[in-house]
């Protein structure tokens, strides 16, 4: 354990949930109906929810963490912002503030973990990796740095499964989109 806050002063915090799936393969033979995602589903969304899950007021895991994609950049590149934290100022137009010197250590360390993801091939081809976030941390001593965290979705696959991070999901190909998002991240930064 470590604490990431030590080093900083009053940061700049940024989570990114990254991959294109953020739910195990397990949920979808999941069919137990939840009624707090069916809230928060139309607490987003009013219009989402079909007649029958109207009718339900419930949907399934699967169903919740799909239309959170569908309406996130995690279906389109791979990542999407997940918390925030700017000190004293609003977030997004604060955002276009961040400083070429600490962007540019931010996208050194996002390229120094893609090499060591594709050089482990731990990493590279036996591990899934779903809602694990990116960490970015900076502040105005120019302080910069990133980290992943939340493995708890993380599993251990068999080699006769090897993932390449990059291919699309489907049912039992356990691919999670970890490194669409990294290049993505990397390439919009
Ligand atoms: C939650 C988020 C969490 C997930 C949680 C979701 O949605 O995707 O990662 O927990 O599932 O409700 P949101 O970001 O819209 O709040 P896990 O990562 O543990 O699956 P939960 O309601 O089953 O805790």
């Amino acid at each position: 354990m470590e604490d990431l806050l030590q080093h900083f002063s009053d940061p700049f915090i940024m989570d990114i949930k990254m991959g294109t799936r953020t739910f195990l393969e397990s949920e979808v033979s999941n069919s137990t109906l939840r009624k707090d995602l069916y809230e928060k589903m139309i607490k987003i969304d009013p219009s989402e929810p079909t007649a029958q899950e109207n009718e339900d007021k419930a949907i399934t895991k699967l169903r919740y963490m799909q239309f959170r994609e569908k309406g996130s950049t995690t279906s389109t590149l791979g990542f999407r912002i997940q918390a925030m934290r700017v000190p004293g100022k609003p977030p997004v137009t604060d955002l276009q503030k961040v400083k070429t010197k600490e962007q540019a250590k931010l996208v050194k360390r996002c390229q120094e973990i893609r090499r060591k993801f594709e050089k482990s091939d731990f990493f590279k081809h036996q591990m899934e990796v779903i809602g694990s976030s990116l960490l970015l941390l900076f502040d105005r001593s120019n302080e910069a740095n990133v980290w992943m965290i939340d493995f708890a979705k993380t599993r251990l696959l068999d080699k006769s499964t090897p993932v390449t991070h990059r291919a699309p999901w489907a049912i039992g190909n356990h691919e999670d989109g970890y490194l669409t998002g990294l290049d993505n991240l990397i390439q919009l930064a």
